[in-house]
């Protein structure tokens, strides 16, 4: 895959390039990722990308031309191209899955005050991390590269994400390591049995139960199977005293 960030901004992205299983994931040619500088299609002297808003008021406005000259210079038929703003439709575990099947993902930052109204024409869709203002949206970018490279083929194991909160609907049971005991707490005995069946039943009741205490709006969504619902049951119960 092809992941392409539209920024003012590049050198902001070093660390998240650089590092760790992003790096890993690029190294491997599990995605590529490319930066670049929307400055570069500025045409005027100083190259300035912004100019003030129309009927007045304060800050800048990203400007139309400079934008869709960068667009159109590192897009094509294939790519599709995703706008960082608050005013998008909330992000979630869905929509990586949805973009990490793309061949070419384009994402498109915005600093200042906003963008030009114009330059919505010129992408597929808005995006927002969740309802509060950034002051751009390269860390909406890096948050979405970052959830969607994790779910490529090789970039981390497979079973590592089958499981993740969210993409089956429920949230992810507790995972412990060595020491067995530390400060008075201890590992749930289950989990040292060697009992496969055991512990998968631990983890699905787990799982439930945490879903049940944390986030019952997900709850409510997910459809229990008759094992599931007997959990739940006890479950309630046990969390009544
Ligand atoms: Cl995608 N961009 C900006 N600038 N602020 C945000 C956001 C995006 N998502 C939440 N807040």
């Amino acid at each position: 895959m092809k992941i392409k960030i539209l920024t003012l901004f590049p050198d902001m992205f070093t660390g998240f390039i650089d590092e760790s299983i992003i790096k890993r994931a690029i190294e491997k040619g599990v995605v590529e990722v490319s930066l670049i500088d929307i400055r570069q299609y500025s045409q005027d002297k100083h190259k300035h990308v912004d100019d003030t808003p129309c009927g007045g008021g304060a800050g800048m406005v990203m400007a139309v031309d400079v934008v869709d000259r960068c667009i159109k210079a590192n897009t094509n038929e294939h790519s599709h191209i995703v706008m960082m703003t608050p005013q998008g439709e909330t992000y979630n575990q869905k929509k990586a899955l949805e973009l990490s099947k793309l061949d070419e993902l384009v994402l498109l930052c915005g600093h200042y005050e906003g963008f030009d109204e114009r330059i919505r024409s010129y992408v597929d869709e808005e995006v927002s991390i969740g309802d509060f203002v950034l002051t751009g949206g390269e860390i909406a970018a890096m948050v979405i590269s970052d959830s969607v490279i994790r779910l490529l083929d090789h970039a981390i194991r497979k079973e590592s994400h089958m499981e993740d909160s969210f993409s089956i609907g429920l949230l992810e049971y507790p995972q412990y390591t060595r020491p067995i005991e530390y400060d008075g707490m201890r590992v749930p005995d289950v989990l040292l049995s060697g009992n496969h069946k055991n512990i998968e039943t631990f983890r699905k009741k787990e799982s439930l139960r945490r879903t049940y205490k944390k986030r019952p709006d997900l709850l409510n969504k997910y459809k229990l199977n008759k094992e599931e619902e007997k959990l739940l049951k006890e479950i309630i119960e046990e969390e009544k005293v």
